[in-house]
């Protein structure tokens, strides 16, 4: 059985020295080797930002795609492959900006593919704009005079398209990360894990020690469901977004491929998908 250090390779990350990151690189690492997997069984499949480059520093198939296209790219996957296990990951700008029309259907569509948002409340890449994840007021070099656009939730958001699962966590708590990615991992579903995970360059108000002050572990109330739909939604707005733990889950529902009609258990890159010349003729003469 593979080691996390199986799932690292030579390539060394050019992110900054102490951002949030690499810890959710080693969460992930460490996740898919505590499920069992091997490294031949997962694809890692990214957006772009400097939360994209995941993709290139783990070990597993993996394909750094375009900004806020990881969902389109990581769903084909799962489609064409159902045996491996895809993770899809980016930032706050990629998951809840150019690509928040994709994270609300991968939701409501539910495939079996865990969805990890490195949400540092900035576009890092791109040297420091404001992303919905930032707060009102908030200065950037694109809001010289502090954000005058609300924050949006994107927990609120996903539980109102339907999620089954809901979770998130610090980058520094790399004990409760990982767990959480376990645990969407196994999930039977879509399931979506923001992690606050600081930018050290151009965040200086959303720092570590902003973080600690401010987040609400889901552990202090031992008597939370986590089934309780209602429960989950007050939880979120009592705590103004900034709970960590599993948020919520919904065992019942079926995955999309698990209720598409025709979708087989056997992967369609095993299945002979040659049609014959008869069949095309066929289906050519449909068209005519
Ligand atoms: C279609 C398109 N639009 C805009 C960009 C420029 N761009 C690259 S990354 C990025 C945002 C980065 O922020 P985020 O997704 O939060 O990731 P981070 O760098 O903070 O990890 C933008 C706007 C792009 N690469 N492609
Ligand atoms: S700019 Fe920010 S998000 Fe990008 S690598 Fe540096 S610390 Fe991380």
């Amino acid at each position: 059985m593979a080691t996390f250090k199986e799932f690292r390779n030579n390539v060394k990350p050019n992110w900054c020295p102490g951002c949030g990151d690499f810890s959710i690189q080693a969460a992930i690492q460490r996740a898919a080797a505590n499920v069992g997997l091997e490294p031949e069984e997962l694809a890692v499949i990214s957006g772009i930002g400097c939360s994209g480059r995941i993709s290139g520093y783990i070990n597993a198939y993996g394909l750094h795609g375009i900004h806020g296209r990881a969902l389109p790219i990581a769903q084909g996957v799962k489609l064409a492959n159902r045996e491996l296990t895809v993770i899809a990951s980016g930032g706050d700008g990629d998951g809840f900006a150019i690509g928040m029309g994709h994270t609300v259907h991968a939701i409501r569509r539910n495939l079996n593919i865990t969805y990890i948002v490195m949400d540092n409340q900035i576009y890092g890449l791109t040297k420091g704009q404001t992303s919905p994840r930032s707060a009102e007021g908030f200065k950037t070099k694109s809001t010289p005079e502090g954000s005058i656009e609300s924050t949006l939730s994107p927990l609120e958001i996903a539980m109102s398209a339907g999620a089954t699962f809901v979770a998130q966590s610090f980058s520094s708590d790399l004990k409760q990360l990982t767990s959480l990615i376990e645990a969407g991992i196994k999930h039977e579903g879509f399931s979506l894990i923001n992690v606050f995970s600081p930018c050290v360059t151009f965040n200086k108000i959303n720092t570590y020690d902003w973080f600690k002050e401010n987040i609400v572990n889901l552990e202090q109330f031992p008597e939370y469901d986590p089934s309780n739909r209602m429960a989950a939604m007050n939880k979120i707005m009592e705590t103004e977004g900034m709970l960590t733990g599993l948020i919520y889950q919904n065992k019942q529902r079926k995955s999309y491929e698990d209720m598409i009609t025709g979708f087989q258990q056997e992967s369609l890159s095993k299945q002979d998908l040659t049609l014959s010349e008869a069949d095309f003729n066929k289906l050519v003469a449909e068209f005519k």
